[in-house]
């Protein structure tokens, strides 16, 4: 049996999300626990409760909606993913995979289909990890990778802290931020993020696993100076030291795997004056790759080369390690479920490992886990370039769709069904 989701209201569904935060040039700016995040959080509450399911919300914002089985032993499937997006990010990373599983179980309603197991769909807190770290944190926190007081206690660029945010937009929750069952799967759909589907010309990524990564700060001190009358031999300069380890994390990865990506994505200079020799710089690396020794190497070297940068140019410096997740490789019934569901739709698919990290991370800690991944055209992300056509998106629902009423065992029609 398989099921087909309204084409129409999934679309219209995801349309109105995107309204939510939405950026002039098409993308959002929906930062965790920002107004934004709480004005969709309640959208999304008030379409849980539509569709008639038991909401909760944790103690960590994380929020589920919970569709009744037919056997009271039988433990949940649950589906989901984020709602927060990047700074001028896309509308479809994280969006697409909550407003799937919505979808999901709006239609197991429509055609009166009722499940053995119980059906849960969530929206994660902070799976981005841009304005708070570490990324895929309020699933983190649920699975018990992070201790949530540590969590809480998070600051954003601004000093602000992660616990008063989540309070003051009223997501901090009762419930436990926990299982409080055994779970029998967990599948998330997401936008590939990549290029290989469009290169290989498939419609459908049947995820088998996600890299390791670490994330980290460092901050060279320095001595803020008139850019002028300074000769050259007086100058401590933490922004030529900075200068020499974004050249290195773009360096390293070419000299690991064929997989290992290295990144700086931010950069703080102080005072940031165009005739001033700053004094502090903070720079952040992000290396990943499929093998966690791999990732250690990175993390090693970067680390020799912010000692060697500081002491060629006399500044000194601290670093910080804000994230390591460890790869992780998906269960095969999920894995198959998945392909299966894609083979009943008569999807060209193909298996891929995930380069981006997703709430499945620590999710493949508590049950069997495994992802659907949709196409991204030109492989685009986190940016408001970021584009899936409707019809990728609409493919990848179903394919969710079908793998959760197969994990789900969705073969009892109600006798209106
Ligand atoms: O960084 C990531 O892979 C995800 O977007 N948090
Ligand atoms: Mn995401
Ligand atoms: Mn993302």
């Amino acid at each position: 049996m398989t099921i087909a989701l309204d084409e129409e209201r999934f679309i219209s569904t995801m349309r109105e999300q995107a309204e939510i935060g939405a950026t002039d040039g098409g993308g959002l700016y929906r930062l965790t626990l920002s107004d934004a995040d709480r004005e969709v959080r309640d959208w999304f509450g008030e379409r849980l409760a539509e569709a008639g399911l038991d909401v909760r919300v944790d103690e960590f914002g994380n929020t589920f909606g919970r569709r009744p089985g037919t056997d009271p032993d039988a433990a949940p499937v649950l589906l989901g993913s984020h709602l927060d997006s990047q700074p001028y990010g896309g509308i479809y990373d994280g969006q697409l995979g909550v407003i799937a599983a919505l979808e999901f179980v709006r239609t197991l309603d429509d055609e009166g289909i009722e499940t053995s197991h119980p059906v849960e769909i969530v929206n994660w807190t902070n799976e981005e990890g841009s304005r708070f770290q570490p990324a895929m944190q309020g699933s983190g926190v649920w699975a018990g990778a992070h201790e949530i007081g540590a969590e809480y206690d998070k600051t954003d660029s601004d000093g602000v802290r992660l616990g008063d945010e989540l309070d003051r937009i009223g997501y901090r929750g009762e419930e436990p931020a926990e299982p409080r069952e055994a779970y029998e799967a967990y599948l998330e759909l997401h936008i590939e993020q990549g290029p290989y589907l469009e290169e290989n010309e498939r419609e459908i990524g049947v995820v088998t696993g996600i890299v390791g990564f670490t994330w980290g700060e460092i901050t060279f001190y320095g001595e803020a100076d008139h850019s002028g009358p300074t000769p050259m031999h007086y100058r401590r300069d933490p922004l030529v030291a900075a200068a020499d380890v974004i050249t290195a994390i773009r360096r390293i990865p070419g000299t690991l795997g064929e997989r290992t990506v290295g990144t700086t994505g931010y950069v703080d200079v102080q005072p940031n004056s165009i005739n001033t020799i700053p004094g502090e710089v903070t720079i952040t690396w992000g290396f990943r790759d499929p093998d966690d020794a791999v990732v250690e190497t990175a993390y090693g070297q970067v680390l020799d080369e912010a000692r060697h940068a500081a002491e060629r140019e006399g500044v000194e410096y601290e670093h910080e390690e804000r994230m390591r997740a460890s790869s992780v490789e998906f269960a095969d019934r999920c894995i198959d479920a998945v392909g299966g569901a894609a083979e009943d739709l008569g999807y060209d698919d193909m298996r891929i490992f995930s380069g981006a990290g997703h709430d499945a991370t620590h999710l493949a800690d508590v049950c069997d886990t495994s992802m659907v991944f949709a196409v991204s055209e030109n492989g685009k992300s986190h940016s408001e370039e970021e584009y899936t056509s409707w019809e990728d998106c609409y493919a990848a629902a179903n394919t969710l769709a079908n793998a959760g009423l197969r994990l789900a065992g969705g073969n009892a029609r109600t006798e209106d069904g």
